[in-house]
């Protein structure tokens, strides 16, 4: 009988209710383990019924219960169900990988109910661990791995060296039951993977310690034959390349758009494939206008840019140095042709001053005044990750370093204004306002949800209440909160009650 392995992909926040899409990290770990000799199941918290096929797995024997986790409630949840699956079955063997252990993996696996830690891409490291696992060798000298000895004894070899890419397999879409995905992904976008790091510094971003500024990439007739083997096998149009930076290497995106373009060009306008990503400003720059008119005909559908401040000194400070004319100006352009263009705008950090804010507000009234095709994402507070330089001048300015894995749970952007020192309850307030009140400025509620006509309904009955929030949003005046009270009691409530179902199992 084959041996089980378990990969479990916890709630990364509210927004996985809305709409559930591939737990990607998870397929690409097992993309080169042996699914021939392995029984997988992987476990998406996202998918009900979840907790029942977990609880079913302690009757089975399971090799190695798998969780990948990035900072915040994806790591809280992780953790929970991590050390649910301890108390019910003391011998199991939990292996830990993803964003958050790359940064703090001895801190993770300080933990009881954490026997291993993967530092490093899953796709070379996941088989070495599970053939060692099944052959009850010592995960001794296989990079990237963290483990504690019989004594507890932490002992490690250091990262492994990163993978070409170039060539890499699809992931193995089979193992999820894709019907629930192919349902959610029908009219929103289905995740493809394209290139894995970025050539930025942004003080902010997992990147500086995650890729070292290095960036590799798939062979683009890869991602295409990825996506046309999508399309046949389970009849999906729209893509969004998860990759950090889609722009980097400019030829290489025509190549691809050339390819989508040629295969739009054989199918029915309801046929045709549509892709998205997100990029650079500094990359755009460098598409004249013919190149957008040809980006747009391919069937590029929205691209996403971070701005992250209105202000240059504020820009300058996250190492983002993109001048407020070439902002503007872009946006101008990019208004002339049927592509989609979404702004990331970061807020609150403890160098940013109410002028600062203000400039910020201005520059959002100003892009969507310029571009009706525009979006501007939600403004949420900047959380200081783990392993960043913004972390670290955050440690300064007087945040406590967290001691635990558990102490991480609170690092994310609804969550982290609790913590953070150089915030009054006032000024947690305006913040939490402008976050919250940034969904409702323009229409992009309506993409938040996998059904499009049940965001065209709550798109519409905003209708009377934008101009509301608009212009207490443009005057940073957050009275009387509702936004706030809201906001806060979803989190809570959606917390409360995925905790309530773990307890439960
Ligand atoms: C797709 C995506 C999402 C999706 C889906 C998330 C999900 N539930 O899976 C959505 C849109 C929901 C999302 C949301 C958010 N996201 Co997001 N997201 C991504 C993105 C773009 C791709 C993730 C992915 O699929 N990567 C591809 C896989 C292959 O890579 P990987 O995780 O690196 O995994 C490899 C290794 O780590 C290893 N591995 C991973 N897990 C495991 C486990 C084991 C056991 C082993 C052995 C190995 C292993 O093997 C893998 C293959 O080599 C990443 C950025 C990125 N490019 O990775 C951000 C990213 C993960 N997101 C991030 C954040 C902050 C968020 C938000 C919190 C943002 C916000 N302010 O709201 C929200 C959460 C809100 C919510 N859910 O309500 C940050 C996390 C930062 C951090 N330090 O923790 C990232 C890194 C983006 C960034 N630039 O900072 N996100
Ligand atoms: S450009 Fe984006 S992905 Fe690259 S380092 Fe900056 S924030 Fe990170």
């Amino acid at each position: 009988m084959k041996k089980k392995i378990v990969f479990i992909s916890p709630l990364s926040g509210i927004y996985d209710k809305l709409y559930k899409t591939i737990p990607l990290p998870a397929l690409s770990a097992l993309r080169e383990v042996d699914l021939k000799r392995y029984d997988v199941l992987i476990i998406d918290q996202k998918i009900q019924g979840w907790e029942y096929l977990l609880k079913k797995t302690f009757e089975e024997d399971v090799l190695v219960y798998c969780v990948s986790a990035f900072t915040g409630y994806q790591s809280h949840f992780g953790a929970l169900i991590s050390k649910k699956i301890k108390e019910k079955r003391k011998n199991s063997t939990i292996l830990w990988g993803g964003v958050h252990a790359c940064a703090r993996p001895i801190q993770t696996l300080n933990e009881k109910y954490i026997d291993i830690v993967c530092v490093g891409e899953g796709e070379k490291i996941l088989p070495e661990i599970i053939k060692r696992l099944d052959k009850k060798k010592s995960l001794k000298g296989i990079f990237g791995v963290y483990f504690k000895d019989r004594q507890g004894k932490i002992i490690y070899f250091e990262k492994s060296l990163p993978i070409d890419i170039s060539k890499l397999k699809d992931p193995p879409y089979d193992l999820l039951d894709m019907k629930v995905y192919i349902q959610e992904s029908k009219e929103n976008d289905f995740y493809i993977e394209g290139a894995r790091g970025c050539i930025y510094n942004c003080s902010f971003c997992y990147n500086q310690y995650y890729s070292n500024k290095k960036w590799r990439f798939r062979d683009e007739k890869e991602i295409f034959d990825n996506i046309i083997r999508i399309y046949k096998s389970y009849g999906l149009k729209n893509y969004f390349i998860i990759d950090d930076s889609f722009f980097v290497n400019k030829s290489r995106v025509f190549r691809f758009a050339k390819m989508v373009y040629q295969e739009n060009f054989k199918r029915k306008p309801k046929d045709m494939i549509s892709f998205s990503c997100e990029a650079n400003l500094t990359h755009l720059l460098l598409l004249n206008d013919n190149e957008l008119l040809e980006l747009a005909k391919s069937g590029l559908k929205w691209v996403a840019v971070g701005i992250e401040s209105g202000s240059e000194r504020i820009r300058k400070l996250y190492n983002k140095e993109i001048s407020q004319d070439d902002i503007i100006n872009f946006n101008k352009r990019i208004a002339k042709y049927p592509i989609k263009i979404r702004y990331n705008f970061i807020t609150g950090s403890f160098f940013e001053k109410r002028s600062d804010l203000k400039k910020s507000i201005a520059l959002i009234s100003r892009l969507l005044k310029d571009n009706n095709n525009c979006l501007i994402q939600p403004m949420y507070i900047t959380v200081p990750y783990p392993n960043t330089t913004y972390f670290n001048q955050a440690i300064k300015a007087g945040l406590k370093e967290p001691k635990r894995l558990c102490d991480w749970s609170f690092y994310d952007s609804f969550r982290i204004s609790k913590l953070l020192p150089w915030f009054s309850p006032k000024k947690r307030r305006l913040y939490e306002f402008l976050m919250y009140s940034s969904y409702l400025i323009d229409d992009k509620i309506k993409y938040y949800f996998s059904s499009k006509t049940f965001g065209k309904i709550c798109s519409f009955l905003l209708v009377l209440y934008k101009p509301f929030v608009r212009l207490r949003f443009k005057y940073l005046f957050p009275f009387p909160n509702i936004e706030v009270f809201i906001g806060r009691f979803l989190n809570y409530y959606f917390l409360k009650s995925e905790e309530n179902v773990i307890r439960k199992i």
